[in-house]
């Protein structure tokens, strides 16, 4: 049966999207993927300013300025070189900030957990900051569609079944030109309180 996610995700996403995984058995620090470039370390998002906009990270997470410093974690389970929220929270927001609208070939997203927090799920938006409704801080509760953003994917790499540890990418291509993007970030499961993914890069690749 088709996921209530994924039908979503075919019903708003006219962009391309690719996913990638490579499973506990083979996920390994190099961060190779079949369909995906692996990290970089030098693009667009390693200059961008982040904020976090909503939500709290956890305690034992990086800083978010991980997400963008070309550093990827060296094994399965390590908190310091991943980005996450609080523990038992459901997520949050950030934004990146390239200080001036640039033309966006890929968003690309990396992540790597053994178990329930190695998959992804986010909506992404991108806004080029000349809406006069423009709100660069929308927290949770505001629709960033009302204030300037314009959604541009609902990206789930959640399997269907089995395993849902590993390493993950993502990649949605063609967006366009735009200054902003916000990350809506959600939790995986509401099993327990470790649903949190745990990020590891987030490329911006240019045109
Ligand atoms: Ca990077
Ligand atoms: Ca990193």
């Amino acid at each position: 049966m088709i996921s209530v996610v994924k039908l979503l995700l075919i019903l708003l996403v006219p962009f391309g999207i690719v996913f990638d995984h490579n499973p506990n058995s083979v996920a390994n620090r190099e961060f190779k993927f079949k369909n995906i470039a692996s990290p970089s370390k030098d693009d667009a998002a390693s200059r961008a300013k982040l904020t976090l906009i909503d939500g709290e990270l956890d305690g034992g997470s990086a800083e978010l300025a991980a997400l963008t410093d070309g550093r990827l974690p060296r094994d399965e389970d390590e908190p310091g070189s991943n980005v996450f929220f609080r523990a038992g929270s459901s997520g949050g927001r950030f934004r990146m900030d390239f200080g001036s609208p640039i033309e966006i070939a890929h968003v690309n997203t990396y992540s790597w957990h053994p178990n329930a927090r190695g998959p992804q799920l986010y909506k992404l938006y991108a806004a080029d900051g000349s809406d006069p409704k423009f709100n660069a801080d929308p927290k949770r509760g505001v629709d960033p569609a009302s204030c300037g953003w314009k959604l541009i994917a609902l990206v789930s790499t959640l399997p269907d079944a089995g395993e849902m540890g590993g390493q993950y990418a993502a990649s949605v291509n063609d967006l366009g030109k735009y200054r902003y993007l916000l990350f809506d970030v959600y939790v995986t499961e509401l099993y327990d309180n470790w649903g949190n993914t745990f990020y590891s890069e987030i490329d911006v690749i240019r045109d």
